[in-house]
């Protein structure tokens, strides 16, 4: 793999859902050494430090079944802006989560800079809800349906574009809890979907194999959105809504190597790691370590 200039953004975003802790998941993840073994690697990394999230006890509710939406919209924007100058350097946006909310900005920076982006959307959830179909009015449940313009106009319209995305450029990785409107839309849209049907059955590496041959055909540029709560609890137990039956630590490994050998990836974050809720800082160990196999690092 070419060695690359990494731009690092943390986002301590707690406000798409509501378990206090994902907030200091940027920190935990600095602290579980990713600049250092990015660096090992042979990128240049460069420290962006955090985007500024509001406090939950300052931010009022809106008049809106979407939760905290004003700061949400907000923090969104700051780093729409953020990334968006990352890309205009050429530099590689890495991004630390903070919910899974944040992906809304981050589509919104990156995705001006390209024609066809395409996203991996490696994840228990489908994150594709809006106010109408969500069972909790929480916006980590919906970045994905607002990057193909489905939502509230605020979020929708981050940079005043509007979609970020097209459905046909979307690649989910690790679905096992999708609820009735995010099952419709997954249809309506013909949308690629492995879910964790697909992963038993076709083994992780036919799925990436697939995944990365239909990507690349398809789009100029790929952007691995990485929730934590993709893997299976007991590899990842940091994380707010955790499902079990999820993606094994070295099938998540497996997935960042094939992704790594294919260079195609040109963004990505990590987010949903919650230290107050994990074991002794595990699942930002998880996502350091799954960084070195999605940067180039390997075992022999
Ligand atoms: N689908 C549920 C909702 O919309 C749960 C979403 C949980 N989301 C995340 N992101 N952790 O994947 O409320
Ligand atoms: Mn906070
Ligand atoms: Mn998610
Ligand atoms: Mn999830």
């Amino acid at each position: 793999m070419e060695k690359k200039n990494i731009s690092l953004i943390g986002v301590p975003m707690d406000l798409g859902q509501m378990r206090r802790g994902v907030d200091m998941g940027p920190s935990a993840i600095r602290y579980a050494g990713a600049i250092e073994r990015l660096e090992q690697l042979g990128h240049k990394v460069e420290d962006l430090g955090d985007i500024r999230i509001d406090q939950p006890e300052r931010v009022h509710t809106a008049d809106t079944n979407l939760r905290n939406l004003d700061a949400v919209v907000k923090g969104s924007t700051e780093l729409a802006q953020k990334v968006k100058s990352v890309k205009d350097k050429g530099d590689f946006p890495l991004i630390l989560g903070g919910d899974h909310s944040i992906a809304i900005g981050s589509l919104a920076g990156i995705s001006q800079r390209y024609d066809n982006l395409g996203v991996i959307w490696y994840d228990a959830h489908g994150d594709l809800n809006t106010g109408e179909t969500s069972p909790s009015g929480n916006i980590h449940g919906m970045p994905l349906a607002v990057s193909l313009g489905i939502g509230h106009p605020d979020l929708v319209n981050i940079l005043d574009y509007s979609p970020k995305i097209r459905p046909e450029n979307i690649v989910i990785i690790g679905a096992r809890s999708l609820d009735e409107g995010e099952r419709e839309l997954i249809k309506d849209k013909g949308m690629r979907v492995y879910t964790m049907h697909e992963v038993d059955r076709m083994g992780m590496t036919r799925v990436m194999e697939d995944a990365i041959d239909y990507l690349k055909e398809k789009t100029d540029g790929v952007h691995l959105s990485l929730d934590l709560d993709g893997l299976d609890p007991s590899d990842a137990p940091g994380v707010g809504t955790p499902v079990i039956g999820g993606i094994s630590y070295r099938e998540s490994h497996l997935a960042m190597e094939m992704l790594a050998e294919s260079d195609i990836l040109t963004s990505a974050e990590f987010v949903e790691v919650n230290p107050i809720l994990d074991d002794k800082n595990k699942t930002a160990r998880v996502a350091v370590a799954l960084m070195g196999s999605l940067f180039g690092e390997k075992l022999l």
